[in-house]
């Protein structure tokens, strides 16, 4: 898109925003335009350390719906308060109140807490709403990032977490590339019963996505989590991680569909993040995204 186009689309959301203002003192149902994420429609993490945590997890016990994860997701997102995405696979949809444009270069950002040493990357995939019904029942494209075409990256990788049958015990999981193992149980840090989310109402469930190969490794002393070059969320990224504020940049031209092909789209109006790896980093425990804010990049 040209310069003059963008300054149009932009001109036109200013003036959308600015005469949204007069419109609500006239009582107008108008919509205002926010650069930010507006709606948190689904919240699916994988188990993990801080679900259903009422310390630093932020639960407070009463999550016990889809609908009520959703809230507590919004209500954290709105405080830019971490949310967990728990073990591989996890992930939370969100919407934007407009057209997320794809402009030259990096679109919109991913907040996460990434730090030199801990990366927990996340796929981001984007969808367009293509029916116009404002729900994200389109279709899902993939960001492809450094990651994505090596040979250790696994495309549609699927694990199954099981209920644990008791309480303060580590979550069981199958792959579906014959592999088996546990999300830890780790007391001594979070002490809530049970690491499987709550809202659940399933025995097992079963998320799938991209996976990357884990980098975590023990140095001696720490466990440390590599980073990865770029295209991922909740990643020290010497690429598109800015540490001011801990945004990961994002460019809808990387859009791919599930052959790996490169897929134009001009706009974008939801936005998922899934993590990426499914490891565990000892007394750390599981490598488990966090993120906290959603944004809209044309707006800067
Ligand atoms: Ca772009
Ligand atoms: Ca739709
Ligand atoms: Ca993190």
């Amino acid at each position: 898109m040209n310069k003059f186009f963008r300054g149009l689309v932009l001109g036109f959301l200013v003036v959308g925003s600015s005469s949204c203002i007069i419109d609500e003192e006239n009582s107008s149902t108008q919509p205002a335009v926010h650069a930010e994420w507006s709606k948190v429609f689904e919240y699916t993490p994988a188990p993990g350390q801080f679900i259903n945590e009422k310390t630093i997890g932020g639960f407070d016990g009463t999550e016990v719906t889809l609908e009520l994860a959703v809230a507590y997701a919004e209500k954290r997102l709105t405080n830019y308060l971490d949310v967990s995405l728990g073990g591989f696979g996890g992930y939370i949809v969100v919407g934007f109140d407009h057209n997320v444009f794809n402009f030259p270069g990096y679109d919109f950002s991913v907040r996460g807490n990434a730090f030199d040493g801990s990366s927990e990357p996340a796929v981001v995939w984007v969808m367009k709403d293509e029916n116009e019904n404002g729900q994200p029942d389109d279709t899902w494209y993939e960001l492809a990032g450094s990651e994505s075409g090596k040979a250790e990256t696994i495309q549609n990788y699927a694990v199954t977490y099981y209920r644990p049958s008791a309480p303060k015990a580590a979550v069981k999981w199958t792959d579906n590339q014959g592999n088996s193992g546990e999300i830890g149980y780790i007391e001594a840090y979070h002490g809530q019963d049970y690491y499987y989310p709550a809202w659940i109402q399933e025995d097992s469930y079963t998320l799938t996505g991209t996976c990357l190969q884990a980098r975590n490794y023990n140095d001696g002393v720490n466990w440390i989590n590599p980073c990865y070059d770029w295209g991922y969320a909740d990643n020290f990224s010497p690429t598109d991680f800015v540490a001011k504020g801990k945004n990961n940049k994002f460019d809808i031209s990387n859009a791919i569909d599930a052959g790996g092909e490169s897929v134009e789209l001009d706009y974008v109006n939801f936005v998922k993040v899934q993590c990426a790896v499914n490891a565990q980093s000892g007394h750390l425990g599981e490598l488990s995204t966090e993120v906290s804010g959603f944004k809209d990049l044309n707006f800067e």
